[in-house]
């Protein structure tokens, strides 16, 4: 790792090395964070790809959002006690100990536990449940519906939480529109405990490891969305039609997923792609004409809205274009997001 002093920088703090440790004994945690405070003060630290890696890892390992943790970090520059223990809050006040042994033998780059490896033997043999069909489908159009991927119950519980997070009331509209819910629909909510629970769904894990060709899969700790019908006064603002992976050759396979909350009708904000495109993606980037930004090419006549009910999960191939759509519906479109990925798992760091 490099670290260099920009002009009129504070010193340089002492990075952690990656054994060091402190009450919770996660590996990684106090470099990742003394990196952070470093760079808070000023100090260059160079990423790498390693480092991207591991960071990702080891947030999603301890099912800590990237963004909300950096925020904390920038915004209060804690000791790391105090980081630590605001890690055990995110987590209910406990890490899953299987968690922390599989990070540990990640960063020292030892077998995992047998314990871990058991488990994961368990989930690779467990039945599957996405079908032939469904892989087919998978192929041909890059998404796959994976019904009753939590129970309607689990769904609605979900459902009932952001609503009380959101302070608002599902059979009163007016409420819908009271306050801003974050980034466009995004809401930074993460960490009740139906979310969590969603995240081990057993369904949800075998689909991933289907698609991937192993169970051995690292899951994100991502947000959740609001998305309410237009009004006269309130226009749907995105995300429209995007890639959330870089466009530069080779592309490589990548996956991301949601959970519907509530029915959603393809009229009610339905989640939005071009079927296919993920077979298609490499060859149309190579035919674009000279200096085109393809993210600016506009490919909405293609997209096709994914209906589906409470319980559902949608999995798409990451080289779709994607997007949420104008609800033109009755009801708020309500989802959590959520994806999964092995530790090879690599972001092109060329971002185009
Ligand atoms: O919420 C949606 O329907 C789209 C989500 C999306 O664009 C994304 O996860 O990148």
């Amino acid at each position: 790792m490099s670290s260099k002093q920009t002009p009129g920088a504070t010193a340089p703090t002492q990075l952690a090395g990656i054994d060091d440790t402190g009450s919770l004994g996660v590996k990684y945690l106090k470099q990742f964070w003394s990196q952070v405070l470093a760079r808070r003060k000023g100090v260059f630290i160079e990423p790498t790809e390693r480092s991207w890696r591991f960071d990702n890892l080891l947030l999603n390992g301890l099912g800590l959002p990237i963004e909300e943790t950096l925020q904390y970090l920038m915004q209060h520059a804690p000791d790391f006690a105090e980081f630590e223990s605001w890690v055990l809050g995110r987590n209910g006040g406990q890490l899953d100990p299987l968690q922390v042994q599989r990070l540990n033998s990640l960063f020292a780059g030892q077998p995992y536990p047998e314990a871990l490896a058991q488990s994961l033997r368990e989930l690779a043999a467990a039945d599957d449940v996405l079908s032939a069909a469904d892989l087919a489908f998978w192929e041909e159009h890059g998404y796959v519906i994976l019904r009753a991927a939590v129970s309607k119950e689990q769904a609605r519980a979900t459902e009932l939480a952001v609503w009380e997070a959101l302070g608002m009331a599902p059979q009163n509209p007016a409420t819908w529109y009271e306050q801003a819910i974050g980034k466009g629909i995004m809401m930074e909510f993460y960490h009740h405990p139906t979310l969590r629970a969603n995240r081990q769904s057993p369904r949800i894990q075998k689909a991933f490891a289907q698609l991937w060709g192993t169970a051995d899969l690292w899951k994100t700790t991502d947000r959740t969305s609001f998305n309410p019908p237009e009004t006269a006064g309130y226009h749907f603002q995105g995300p429209h039609l995007h890639w959330d992976m870089s466009l530069e050759p080779p592309l490589r396979f990548g996956t991301q997923g949601l959970l519907y909350l509530c029915d959603t009708p393809a009229e009610q904000g339905a989640f939005c792609c071009v079927p296919g495109f993920h077979r298609t993606l490499e060859s149309w980037l190579a035919g674009l004409p000279p200096g085109t930004d393809p993210r600016r090419v506009n490919l909405a006549a293609q997209a096709v809205p994914i209906a589906a009910e409470a319980g559902d999960f949608v999995l798409w191939h990451h080289a779709l274009p994607h997007g949420s759509s104008p609800n033109r519906g009755t009801y708020p479109r309500i989802v959590q997001y959520l994806n999964m990925y092995p530790v090879e798992f690599r972001e092109n760091m060329d971002w185009l």
